[in-house]
């Protein structure tokens, strides 16, 4: 990683001169801090002390009087010290803080230099995007340790027979074994190129994408609850107050993200199964992105749907449409195709057809694709933080 902090520097000799101006016996803490993998302590106390000599300078007298290659030196001496800290510490997210602080007190304090005018920001950059990643990757982690004792309702408690998983068939098997036959099966192997599943587990990468785009979210347990609504928000408010915490159960679902925000549309590609409609207009695109419990109730969908996950893992309970009538369909218009009964809590004396159900039982991890056919029932509960994409098309 330090490695990469180095390739900022576009002139190396502007740093060392701006520093070893200051202190010329700063040339070896210099060189050192380049060339040598492991760094001495003593090296970490001499960058210290200059920026110790640079900070009294810089308080001394007016601000407007403070000589520009002082404020420089601290810049590089900020930087040098980073380069450092980096390489001769246990990376930590304390380490990577203070980091981030000597940085930012050369943005604040110093000057930028006169070829490496970014070095400080893009330093600062990429050390809060690498606080971030650590910090997602943390809270999914955590995530799943909840979700190891969780509360959620388990697949295993419910009488069924698991998924078909086949790894990326050709078009042909796909098509005579399940698309014909119009049965659901777990694809595998088959979105490994898409760039989303490096890029999106990375929120700060979601965040600087499209962080300040405005976009519908899902407040309440799920769609068919009557305290159920929908919010306007920003995405990154909606991942600092919904993603990240739980109190209130947010949602961003059945969105078409990707027409609005095209820089994300290019991290995923139609799957070429779709090629076996008969519709030459392209797939209706969805994503699903939200925290741990989202629950998409018993329901089904006019289309062909193939629902891709990027990140976290869903589990899922299909019906095939011969089980409608166990599954007592809402009577209202809007809610047809939703299912009255819940399959984890199912209320027998009031739905008894329910008893005859033959569900179908998924578990969809990252980089799986579920192929639902159209008018399958489906129920979807997330185990963890999730993104999933959908496309819809016939
Ligand atoms: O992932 C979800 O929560 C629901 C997905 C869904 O219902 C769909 O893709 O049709």
């Amino acid at each position: 990683m330090d490695c990469d902090l180095i390739t900022f520097v576009i002139d190396k000799d502007e740093l060392r001169s701006a520093t070893v101006a200051i202190n010329p016996t700063l040339d070896k803490t210099y060189k050192s801090c380049f060339q040598d993998s492991k760094i001495q302590a003593n090296r970490k106390l001499e960058i210290e002390s200059v920026l110790d000599y640079l900070h009294d300078e810089l308080n001394t007298g007016h601000w407007s009087k403070i000589p520009i290659t002082i404020r420089r030196a601290f810049s590089a001496a900020s930087f040098v010290k980073t380069i450092i800290l980096l390489k001769s510490s246990e990376f930590t997210d304390d380490l990577l803080k203070q980091c981030l602080k000597t940085v930012d007190l050369g943005l604040l304090l110093g000057a930028p230099l006169q070829v490496n005018s970014e070095l400080l920001t893009n330093c600062a950059t990429f050390l809060s995007k690498k606080l971030n990643e650590r910090n997602a990757t943390c809270e999914i982690q955590n995530q799943k340790r909840k979700h190891e004792n969780k509360d959620l309702d388990n697949l295993e408690q419910i009488n069924g027979v698991n998924i078909d998983t086949i790894v990326c068939p050709s078009l042909e098997t796909f098509n005579n074994k399940y698309f014909v036959s119009q049965k659901p099966v777990k694809l595998q192997d088959c979105v490994t190129h898409w760039p989303a599943l490096s890029k999106w587990p990375d929120i700060t990468y979601l965040l600087k994408t499209a962080g300040d785009r405005t976009v519908p979210v899902e407040i309440g347990s799920h769609y068919a609850d009557e305290n159920w609504g929908q919010k306007l928000m920003t995405l990154k408010e909606f991942i600092t107050n919904y993603f990240y915490k739980s109190e209130d159960l947010g949602y961003l679902a059945q969105h078409n993200l990707f027409d609005q925000i095209p820089e994300l549309r290019n991290d995923i590609y139609i799957p070429e199964y779709c090629c076996l409609g008969q519709d030459d207009n392209e797939p209706e695109i969805n994503a699903w992105f939200g925290p741990a419990k989202t629950i998409s109730p018993l329901h089904h969908d006019p289309k062909n749907n193939f629902l891709v996950q990027v990140f976290g893992t869903k589990q899922l309970i299909l019906y095939s449409p011969d089980d409608t009538f166990c599954l007592y369909p809402h009577e209202s218009t809007l809610l047809s195709n939703t299912a009255q009964v819940d399959p984890f809590n199912p209320d027998l004396d009031k739905y008894p057809n329910f008893r005859n159900a033959k569900a179908v039982k998924c578990i969809l991890e990252a980089g799986e694709m579920l192929y639902i056919p159209p008018k399958w029932w489906h129920h979807v509960t997330a185990l963890e933080k999730s993104f999933s994409v959908s496309f819809w098309w016939s």
